[in-house]
């Protein structure tokens, strides 16, 4: 073990110790029976705490994460602050800062938080904010709503104090100006997502979504990213999924939802991932062609990713190690 994950872990057992110990132990013990592994193997269990998170680009949010559940956050801290790092890269182009802009040049953000008790806050087609990861977690907290968009959902955030600003990079402008001289009317699909899902050492669940969404997109479109139960579900009591895709698709499914019905079921993270891309598939046969994965854990720390796009991974990441493993291809 590496004198960093000796230290992560010194400051693990320092802030569980004295909380609810007697809880912790039992909840350890149950876990380790579901066999932990640090191989990524469909199955193992990560000991917990434990962070998932959607592509490569996400790793440093998945350890920001489990850096802030190590000091004693809630999982839903955990998950906004791992998000918010992803966010602020601006050399991402998927999500926050730098991402792709909207057919008009506009960077119109999707995010969404989830945690324990089926607490949820969301905002959609959101503009000129930092990070919309926190807008949504204001939503849970300070509104009786679910969900904020476009306008409203700006003046909410300014009127929270969310940091403000430009959200379009040159780089991206430059880009979105030669899309538009070349395909004024063409689609372009490139978009991905940040999904980030947490357990914290008690068990309690949580999961975000970030993403800027489809590249130049029409105004005012939506993907399933702060959809609950399309991008993101979390039943704290079974455990949580995600989405990263071509959300029009995701979205009629229901997919994050139903992943995790399939872990109520009792299927493992990434049988109940492949359950659903196949249903999605069968219902849908054009499906196949698109990019649609799925991330799930449930609340032992069993972690899994399934889904149709080739060369998609996800990030593991717990006291012990941490991974970044390919997704099951279907
Ligand atoms: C969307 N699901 O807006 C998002 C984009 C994405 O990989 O995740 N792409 O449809």
């Amino acid at each position: 073990m590496s004198s960093s994950r000796r230290a992560f872990m010194r400051a693990a057992a320092a802030t569980v110790a004295g909380i609810g110990l007697l809880r912790r132990r039992v909840w350890a013990v149950a876990a380790a029976a579901v066999g932990a592994g640090p191989d990524g193997a469909a199955g193992a269990a990560a000991p917990l705490p434990v962070g998932v998170s959607t592509w490569p680009f996400a790793m440093p949010g998945n350890e920001v994460a489990l850096a802030a559940l190590a000091g004693g956050a809630s999982a839903l801290d955990a998950v906004e602050q791992g998000i918010r790092l992803v966010e602020g890269f601006a050399d991402e182009h998927s999500v926050g800062l730098g991402g792709t802009p909207n057919a008009e040049g506009v960077v119109q953000l999707d995010a969404c938080i989830m945690g324990p008790e089926y607490r949820a806050g969301s905002v959609a087609a959101l503009e000129g904010i930092l990070h919309p990861i926190s807008v949504a977690r204001r939503v849970l907290e300070a509104t009786p709503h679910v969900m904020l968009v476009g306008e409203g959902a700006r003046r909410f955030a300014a009127a929270q104090g969310c940091e403000q600003g430009e959200l379009l990079t040159e780089e991206r402008r430059r880009a979105w100006e030669e899309w538009r001289a070349r395909h004024p009317a063409a689609a372009d699909t490139t978009h991905d997502t940040v999904t980030m899902l947490a357990v914290d050492a008690a068990g309690h669940v949580a999961g975000g979504c970030s993403t800027s969404g489809w590249g130049y997109k029409l105004p005012g479109r939506v993907g399933d990213s702060p959809i609950i139960g399309a991008g993101l579900y979390v039943d704290s009591t079974v455990g949580a999924a995600g989405a990263t895709g071509l959300g029009e698709i995701i979205m009629r499914h229901c997919g994050s939802f139903a992943v995790v019905e399939g872990l109520r079921r009792g299927l493992e993270p990434e049988a109940a991932c492949a359950e659903v891309v196949r249903q999605i598939v069968q219902r849908e046969p054009a499906a196949a062609e698109q990019a649609i994965s799925f991330v799930a854990v449930d609340r032992l720390g069993r972690f899994g990713a399934a889904g149709t796009a080739r060369g998609f991974e996800f990030n593991v990441t717990c006291p012990a190690w941490g991974r970044t493993l390919p997704g099951r291809l279907l």
